[in-house]
This record gives structure tokens, C-alpha cells and sequence, in this order.
């Protein structure tokens, strides 16, 4: 054998222990990647490391802590990381070597770190996701990279089996001959070793940064601590009634509706937070949110409903926000004379214009908000400050991640969503939703309760009314409102017959204004109609 046949055939266990770290590093990339999407962010690394830190026994996490001190967190990863750097080497020489030992690995550490994930405190329902999925793509990697080597190495031996054929030639290469099977195989195991290797690493640093940038944010938000509201709202008896399936009349934070077109939740340090006023304005005006909070803040309760919520959807929540009103920054700056809009700005870069009449009405609850249900706002809905204005779609009004408030007219700027059609100014127009019964869900014949929302935000609602099979429309009854910019719930008791059935509701604002009959769609200021649906009685 030459010294060139002995470099040309491949050295089994070093090339099959790499296969195993390239499938790991493809497991950990999708299960990393798949985190951001499932688990915000807490990717399986992370996850099994808290899960780590959680089942190892007092005496040793106090030894890490004398011994590593504030490094004992960077110890913990740096093992696990050569733990699994070990693992993984190990399953790509068993893959190689006692078919199918290699996946079974795979498949135990996967099990291994979901069971990690899932047991995490907050995990959510689909937190099982990104390990599931990324043991898989480990998997396949591993019979894929282990069937290239294989292959190489096959072709290795037959061409040492035949004398020459990956032996040097004597005479230079003729170009035009074909290339030995041997290279062939070699140059198709490394270019695919490399290219998931390289795009595994590139794929799971970059989930990594972005989920570290988000976490970070939640971090920040912890350290923030909220001044109590000067005053709170009060919610009256009967704001809420006892039916299943009706929503909440205060839309817990976790379950309201998110909208914006920040493709990570931007990450803003409250410390180095300004709101910036300028413009129009005689006076430039520069507030930390430290100046804000001194101002003294209440509770104001808003129904926010984005311009995109189909007639009968749910974009649309109530919450309980803590602030201060606009108007009273907009004072300390002066608005001039010719002025007409405000065009608020987020970190993002995300603008929206809102008349600035809304913003210095006495009459209207226009607020800059820090709270939203008794907390510092979501990073996913603003924090550290946003906007709510009531009665104004989301989109010309509550932009999240507040940074500037540029006083100026509609003539000479265009918010984010007016150049792609959308209408400068929207209204929000006034509109009721069935809860329940529901399409799809059958209910048992008898008594049964017809319930949902209404909203019209600064008006509020009068009555809404509801026809079944097109007969006459009945009044429902209402629940006390918080006030006129927050929904209510709508409630109405039904002798239900077997049978399939159409269930109609509209809403009668306080002006004595009927909800819009014809449907329009939410492009460009909104959608209107009555919510019809059909439900099924057994
Ligand atoms: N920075 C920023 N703020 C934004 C948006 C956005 O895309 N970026 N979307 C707006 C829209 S369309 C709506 S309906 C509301 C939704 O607020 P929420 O996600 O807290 O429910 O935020 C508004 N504020
Ligand atoms: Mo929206």
C-alpha cells in the first residue's frame, strides 16, 4: 500500500465520530431554531441546563458555587457542552460500527432533553416541539452522513482490492479520464459533512443571539418595579357574567392577541429609554421613564381591537392599563398652530399617525401606558412603553415600544401602514361577536346560553340583539360596563330544538347608531357586518 492509499482511506473512527457531532449539531440547531417559535426562546440547551441545575443535590450546586463562585452557570454549560460533544462522538462511531446503536442514542438524548424541556416551569403546550423535531433531523442525519461513509469507505477498499485505482499516477492526471469511485464518494461524504456542519452551526448561533437578546429583554423587565396607580379602576358587580366559552371581560395578558411586524420583540433597556417629543412643537421635550413614572400614574381600562379582526374574530382584548395621559407630555412641548397629527415612533421603526385633537381632548383617555393588568408591560406588547388611544384601531394609535411622538400634519407624513393602503385615520367601528354556541361544536337540546362581546369604544354599547333562524331580534342581556371604552358581555337564554340553526347578533351604540349590516372587508379601514353563524343541535 502507498503512502498516498493509506491518506485516501478514511480513518473510521475519526470520521465517524464527526458524523455524530455534525448530527448533534444539526439536533441542537433545529431544536434551537424551533425554540423561538415554541418555548420564546428557552432552547434545549438551556432547558436541560436549568433542568440540571434543578435535580443536582444541594451539597454539589453548593460545592459549583464556592468552587466556580458566579461562573458556576458558564462551568455547567461548558460540561454539558463536552458531555454532549462526547455523546455525540460516541453515537457516530456506534452508528458506524453496531447499526442502529448510533440512533438509538440519538433518539434517548432526545427523549432526555423534551422530558427536560416540558418539565420546565412555564413551558408551554407545544414546548415538546423543537427536541421532537430536531432528534428527528438529528436522526436522518446520522443514517445519511453514516451511509456516506460507509459508501467512501466501501469504495476505499475495493480500489485498494484492485491495486491501483486510487493509487498515485505515474504520469500527471489526464483530465478528461474519470475520477476514481473512491474520490467520488470521499468528495460527496465531505462536501455534505461540511455543509451541515457549517449550516448547523450558523443556524443554531444565530438562534441562540436572538433568543439571548429577547431573554434579556424579560430580565430587564423583571428589574423594572412600577409605581401603585393613584387611582384604580373599579370594576362594578355584574361586569361579568358565569357562561363557558364567553371571554374574559379582562383578557388575561397571556392570551391577548399580539400584532406587529417586529420579527424578534425588540429588546429596550428601560434605563436608557427616552421618549422624545419634537416636531411641531415649542419645546423639545426628552422624557426618561423615570421622569414618567414621577408624573403619578392611574388605571385606565381599554378595549384595544386591531383593524385587521375579521367580523367574529379575536383580535381584539381588554386590559387594564397603567399611565398617563398624552396630553399632558404634548402640553409640556407646546403643539403650533397648522398642526394636525402626531406621528408616534416605536425602536423598531414603526410609525403610527393619530389626530392630534385625540391626543389633546380633555374628554378622551389617550395614554401613554407602562402597566397592562397589573404588571410592566409584555415585551411583546411594548415594554417598556406604549400607546393606547380608545375608540382608534391599533394601527393608526398604540404603538408599542414607544420612542417619539413627532407632533406634525397628515399632509406632510405618512405612517407605516398609509403607503400599503391602509387609511390614515380609523376609527374603530363599533361591532358584536358571538362567544358561544359555536360553529362546529354541537350543544344538547334545552336551555341554552347565547353569549358574547360588544364594543364601541368612547360611545359605548346601548343594546345588542339577537335573531335565531332570521325570527325577530331579541334584546340580550348586558353586563355592567367597566366604562364606554371597554367591551361588555352580551348574554341570552335559548329553548334550543335538535336540529341545524342560525344565530345573528348586532349592537345599538349609546348615539343610538345600528351596527353596520353590509360586510366589508378589513382592507382599508376596518370590517363591519352582523355575525351570523350556524350551530348544530343534538
Ligand atoms: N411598534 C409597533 N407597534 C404596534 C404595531 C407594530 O407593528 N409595531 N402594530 C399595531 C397594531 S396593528 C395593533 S392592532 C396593536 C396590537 O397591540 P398588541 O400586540 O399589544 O395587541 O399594536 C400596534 N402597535
Ligand atoms: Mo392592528
Amino acid at each position: 500500500m502507498s503512502a498516498r492509499t493509506a491518506r485516501r482511506t478514511p480513518s473510521r473512527w475519526l470520521w465517524s465520530a464527526l458524523v455524530g457531532i455534525v448530527s448533534a449539531a444539526a439536533f441542537l440547531a433545529t431544536a434551537e431554531l424551533l425554540s423561538l417559535l415554541f418555548t420564546r426562546g428557552s432552547g434545549p440547551i438551556i432547558a436541560v441546563g436549568g433542568f440540571v441545575i434543578d435535580i443536582v443535590p444541594r451539597p454539589l450546586k453548593e460545592f459549583a458555587i464556592t468552587t466556580f463562585g458566579v461562573y458556576d452557570k458558564p462551568v455547567l454549560l461548558i460540561g454539558l457542552g463536552i458531555a454532549v460533544l462526547i455523546a455525540a462522538a460516541v453515537a457516530g462511531i456506534l452508528q458506524y460500527r453496531l447499526r442502529p446503536l448510533g440512533v438509538v442514542v440519538v433518539v434517548i438524548a432526545g427523549v432526555l432533553a423534551t422530558l427536560a424541556t416540558v418539565t420546565r416551569s412555564g413551558a408551554s403546550g407545544l414546548a415538546w416541539v423543537p427536541t421532537t423535531v430536531g432528534t428527528l433531523v438529528g436522526a436522518l442525519v446520522l443514517l445519511l452522513l453514516t451511509a456516506r461513509l460507509r459508501a467512501w469507505a466501501g469504495s476505499a477498499v475495493s480500489g485498494e482490492a484492485d491495486g491501483h485505482a486510487v493509487a498515485a499516477p505515474a504520469v500527471p492526471e489526464n483530465p478528461a479520464a474519470p475520477r476514481p469511485k473512491v474520490a467520488v464518494d470521499r468528495r460527496a461524504f465531505l462536501r455534505t459533512t461540511t455543509v451541515i456542519g457549517v449550516s448547523a452551526v450558523l443556524v443554531g448561533v444565530g438562534a441562540r443571539l436572538v433568543s439571548a437578546a429577547t431573554t434579556s429583554a424579560e430580565a430587564l423587565r423583571n428589574e423594572l418595579r412600577l409605581p401603585a396607580p393613584r387611582t384604580k379602576v373599579a370594576v362594578p358587580d355584574g361586569a361579568e357574567f358565569d357562561v363557558e366559552g364567553l371571554a374574559p371581560l379582562v383578557t388575561p395578558n397571556k392570551d391577548f392577541y399580539r400584532v406587529d411586524t417586529a420579527l424578534v420583540v425588540p429588546a429596550v433597556d428601560p434605563a436608557s429609554w427616552r421618549l422624545v417629543i419634537d416636531g411641531m412643537v415649542d419645546q423639545r421635550m426628552e422624557f426618561t421613564l423615570d421622569d414618567l413614572l414621577g408624573m403619578g400614574l392611574d388605571e385606565y381600562a381599554i378595549t384595544l381591537t386591531c383593524v385587521s379582526n375579521e367580523v367574529g374574530g379575536g383580535l381584539v382584548g381588554n386590559a387594564i392599563w397603567l399611565g398617563l395621559p398624552v396630553r399632558d407630555l404634548i402640553a409640556q412641548a407646546g403643539p403650533q398652530a397648522g398642526a394636525d397629527m402626531v406621528l408616534s415612533r416605536s425602536v423598531d421603526g414603526y410609525t403610527a399617525s393619530t389626530p392630534l385633537a385625540s391626543l389633546t381632548d380633555p374628554g378622551l383617555d389617550a395614554i401613554i401606558a407602562v402597566g397592562m393588568n397589573g404588571e410592566a408591560l409584555p415585551p411583546e406588547h411594548g415594554f417598556p412603553v406604549r400607546m393606547v388611544v380608545p375608540g382608534l384601531y391599533g394601527y393608526v394609535s398604540a404603538t408599542k415600544w414607544l420612542t417619539e411622538l413627532k407632533v406634525t400634519t397628515f399632509a406632510d407624513d405618512e405612517a407605516y401602514w398609509t403607503p400599503r393602503g391602509y387609511s390614515a385615520e380609523a376609527p374603530i367601528k363599533f361591532s358584536s361577536r358571538i362567544d358561544t354556541p359555536r360553529t362546529g361544536a354541537p350543544v344538547a337540546a334545552g336551555t341554552v346560553a347565547i353569549a358574547g362581546m360588544a364594543w364601541a369604544q368612547t360611545v359605548g354599547i346601548d343594546r345588542v340583539e339577537v335573531s335565531i333562524d332570521e325570527g325577530e331580534w331579541q334584546p340580550a342581556t348586558l353586563s355592567n360596563p367597566i366604562n364606554d371604552n371597554t367591551w361588555v358581555q352580551w348574554m341570552l337564554p335559548w329553548e334550543a330544538t335538535a336540529g341545524t340553526h342560525y344565530i345573528a347578533v348586532r349592537a345599538v351604540n349609546k348615539n343610538g347608531e345600528l351596527q353596520i349590516e353590509e360586510r366589508a372587508p378589513i382592507f382599508p379601514d376596518g370590517s363591519s357586518g352582523w355575525q351570523r353563524l350556524l350551530v348544530t343541535v343534538t
